[in-house]
């Protein structure tokens, strides 16, 4: 009786072989060209989801098409493995996280090995793990030593539900990332990396990266901010201090009618005058309650209050005011701004509101503004007016001259300011790479001397759950003797945000068991960059930019010579499902609804909205159940074929089943065919219906490799695929030409090894080869095979021969009747003439009608 198709054996049968011959270990050979694919490390929740299933698939076509190309693949897997969530569960089911987060990872390992996905595990690492965090410890030391780690205090996010703190790229619309509850503001001293030294290279090499997504591009660009502008000085009235202000709009100085300091301004105290103290005071109270994302989004209610005194606008010595006001930002700028209200937004509703002056210094062509009766600032370009010696430049060149104008009068000068800050790095948490810095009451801050390190995270803590960290009441961590002058002093207690673990694993596993630094800088040269890079979205600002910024420093610090990390990136679309919730039971889990109705209630179910996979709304499928009834490798080809990577895929169950059935199809092609084609030889040439398959075969093998490589149209090489398996069916002359046969299945085969590697590795044994596919290599086409063969067309004009044509054997009407009129002496025959009807004879003739 023939095999049949049963995915858990055949799975479960290579996933043991690659496991016992380490199959995908890789070394470094400087013979070889190396190729490096890493999708994103997970962070060991504990459970796999669609969303991984679709990412790692994803990668690992890349991967063992590569690998089939004759490449060096280096394909790691790791744990992005300190972190909050082990906290929580910990709190929650009385472990430790240490615990919670090694079991997880075990059973995700597993849950990853049931995918067959073609890892070199002998990389593997965790980043909890001493041997992986001390050397992102001794990193630090050197940053330190360069003055790229300082500590300041400063305000901060702090998310009160997390008991933490927040990089600005943690808030979102003034919540936590995390949990989303509302950020409020605190002052810390912190731990700072001075990633604001590398803005601008930072910048220029987003221009510079044509395998990233524009959109990703773009994001970094606005995030890093940068913008050219001019620093003016504004003398206090009766007074010998200036108030500094920076502009990007030098062109309106003269329409400068106010100024509005941030209430945290170091003047905003000298300049409050006895009468206005009262108001002031009570202002900036209220202004400290408001969080730094809400005092910068355009529709706060712009608040200020008078300080009582003026400023001289230092082109036309008008005396102005001076406002303290909550949309102005300590940390920007100079935390200072001249308010133009003709001619800013802010400064216009600022000005309406307290009923200060506007003066109109723009007039854009063939209009002029009254400031009376303007409704909104004017934004857009025009001449200068009311601006003195400048009246009537455009203001685009007036940025310049009013910008050299001051220069030479030492009044300002041109800046460039960034949005980007310094990236906070403390975190009051446990579960994170302890900083190495012990503090001491004579020596200050002093860090953990290298022979010293790692500084270990303890494990006997105690986790309550209030607030704090339970390092801070260690008191056997804290204990520590100054490694400078001897005296008792104590450790610092917070830890890494767990952004930096992942600013540079990447690197690491060129090197995973490295002893002698944190890279063995001849594997991660041999290794980096990254080749491709998979994962998502949410990441294009938050890691992707440390990751870039640390490489940069890696750099400078000499451990490695590449300027970035992802040479290519690809950012994957999501996982989504239809919701359904019953009248009775709210959300439902697939499971839970037969026959549309729900199994708790009898009721019907309603269809929700199609979104994210989510266990808040219960629109998710389990990977482990999808594996138990259909097999990895369906899994897979759906996951691969249902959309292209970037868009999101959605779920459906008959797609499921189309790709199932497929395989079997596949299966079935292979095994009904072994007795016919024997051994048989593959020819390089063939006549006929076998021509026909031939020609099928090589084309397809030329547009799945196109599809594949570095454009990931993984959907569309599938079809193509499963267009080829249609005409193995259809061929009815196997028997005649075996060797073509032969060839087009063992095309199928190793072309879809990448998609579905357990079903063509066994399937490949079949066809009798006892090496492993891979080792086959990709298959390449034969330019010959493609054209397909030609025949000769007479070419008649009212039925008498004027031509002959060249045309496929297969060429359908149109090209036929196309070529037909191409012909240059039918063309002589048929000018100036009406066609009326063309005729044409299949293998025989042309004949065109014309009157
Ligand atoms: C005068 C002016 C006139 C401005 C005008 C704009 C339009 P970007 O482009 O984002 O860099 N600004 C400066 N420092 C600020 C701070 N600390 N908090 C809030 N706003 C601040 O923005 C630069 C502009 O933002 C500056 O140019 C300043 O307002 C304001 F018709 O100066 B402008
Ligand atoms: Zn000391």
């Amino acid at each position: 009786m023939e095999k049949q198709y049963i995915p858990k054996d055949v799975e479960r049968k290579w996933q043991e072989k690659w496991r016992q011959d380490q199959a995908f270990r890789v070394t470094e050979d400087p013979s070889k060209e190396k190729y490096y694919l890493l999708e994103m490390f997970p962070y060991p929740s504990g459970r796999i989801h669609m969303g991984h299933v679709r990412n790692y698939a994803i990668g690992d076509v890349v991967a063992r098409f590569k690998r089939m190309q004759g490449f060096n693949v280096l394909h790691p897997m790791g744990w992005d493995a300190f972190g909050m969530p082990a906290e929580n569960a910990a709190i929650e089911n009385k472990t430790h996280p240490a615990k919670w987060t090694y079991e997880n990872i075990d059973s995700m390992r597993q849950q990853l090995e049931r995918i067959g996905l073609s890892y070199d595990w002998q990389r593997e690492f965790a980043t909890c793990h001493p041997d992986y965090y001390r050397w992102e410890q001794l990193v630090f030391l050197k940053m330190y030593e360069k003055g790229l780690a300082y500590k300041k205090g400063s305000s901060v996010n702090w998310c009160p539900d997390c008991a933490t703190v927040l990089a600005n790229e943690q808030v979102e619309d003034g919540s936590c990332w995390r949990c989303h509850n509302l950020v409020e503001q605190k002052e810390l001293e912190q731990w700072f990396f001075k990633i604001t030294d590398y803005a601008d290279e930072l910048l220029d090499w987003t221009d510079k990266l044509p395998g990233w997504p524009e959109r990703v591009l773009a994001m970094q660009r606005n995030w890093i901010g940068k913008s050219y502008g001019c620093e003016i000085e504004f003398p206090v009235a009766d007074s010998e201090e200036q108030v500094k202000v920076f502009t990007t709009r030098p062109d309106t100085l003269f329409g400068a009618t106010f100024m509005s300091l941030a209430p945290e301004h170091p003047m905003a105290k000298t300049l409050v005058t006895a009468e206005q103290k009262t108001a002031v005071d009570e202002f900036v109270a209220k202004v400290e309650r408001q969080d730094k994302i809400e005092r910068t989004s355009g529709d706060l209610e712009k608040l200020g209050v008078f300080t009582g005194s003026y400023c001289i606008n230092p082109l036309n010595g008008n005396k102005i005011p001076v406002f303290l006001a909550n949309f102005v930002l300590m940390d920007y700028g100079t935390g200072a701004v001249m308010a133009v209200p003709a001619h800013d937004q802010r400064d216009f509703e600022f000005a309406r509101k307290y009923e200060l002056p506007i003066t109109v210094v723009i007039q854009p062509e063939g209009d002029e503004l009254i400031a009376e009766q303007m409704e909104e600032a004017y934004v857009g370009p025009g001449s200068l007016v009311n601006s003195g010696r400048f009246d009537g430049v455009d203001n685009e060149s007036a940025k310049e001259k009013i910008a050299a104008y001051l220069d030479e009068r030492s009044e300002g000068r041109k800046t460039v300011n960034f949005r980007l800050r310094d990236w906070g790095v403390s975190r009051q948490r446990y579960w994170g790479t302890p900083i190495p810095v012990i503090y001491c009451d004579s020596c200050g801050a002093v860090p953990v001397p290298e022979k010293d390190l790692p500084v270990i995270l303890p494990d006997d803590v105690e986790l309550t759950g209030e607030g704090g960290s339970p390092l801070a009441r260690h008191e056997e961590f804290l204990k520590v003797d100054c490694p400078k002058c001897g005296k008792a002093a104590r450790r610092e207690s917070d830890t890494f945000d767990t952004f930096v673990e992942s600013s540079w694993y990447f690197a690491r596993y060129a090197c995973p068991d490295y002893t002698d630094g944190p890279l063995d800088k001849e594997a991660a040269n041999y290794w980096m960059p990254v080749d491709q890079y998979i994962g998502g979205i949410e990441h294009a600002v938050m890691h992707l930019l440390y990751a870039r910024f640390f490489t940069k420093v890696l750099r400078d610090l000499g451990m490695i010579d590449v300027d970035e990390p992802f040479t290519n990136l690809l950012t994957q679309g999501m996982v989504c499902m239809e919701t359904q919730r019953c009248a009775e039971h709210g959300w439902l889990y697939p499971e839970q609804i037969k026959d549309g109705k729900c199994t708790l209630c009898g009721k019907t179910a309603e269809l929700g909205r199609t979104e994210k996979m989510s266990k808040s709304k219960k629109n998710v499928i389990d990977p482990n159940a999808l594996i138990d009834q259909y097999g990895a490798d369906t899994a897979r080809l759906f996951s691969l074929f249902a959309a292209p990577p970037e868009k999101d895929l959605e779920w459906n169950e008959q797609g499921v089943e189309g790709c199932s059935r497929f395989l079997g199809r596949v299966w079935r092609a292979v095994l009904d065919n072994m007795e016919l084609i024997g051994s048989a030889e593959i020819p390089s040439d063939a006549s006929g219906s076998a021509a026909d398959l031939r020609r099928k075969t090589h084309q397809t093998i030329k547009k799945v490799t196109e599809d594949v490589d570095g454009r990931f149209h993984f959907n569309t090489a599938i079809a193509a695929v499963m267009e080829l398996v249609n005409a193995i069916y259809a061929f009815k002359d196997g028997e005649q030409n075996p060797g073509v046969l032969r060839e087009a299945l063992e095309a199928v085969v190793r072309l879809l090894n990448p998609f579905v590697p357990h079903a063509c590795e066994e399937l490949w044994e079949v066809l009798g080869h006892n090496e492993s596919i891979e080792k086959a290599g990709w298959p390449k086409w034969d330019d010959a095979a493609l054209v397909a063969d030609e025949i000769t067309l007479v070419v008649q004009v009212n039925g008498k021969v004027r031509g002959k044509v060249e045309i496929a054997v297969d060429a359908d009407k149109e090209t036929a009747e196309k070529a037909a009129l191409a012909e240059s002496n039918v063309q002589r025959f048929v000018e100036g003439k009406q066609v009326r009807k063309i005729i044409v004879v299949p293998g025989r003739l042309i004949n065109i009608v014309v009157s």
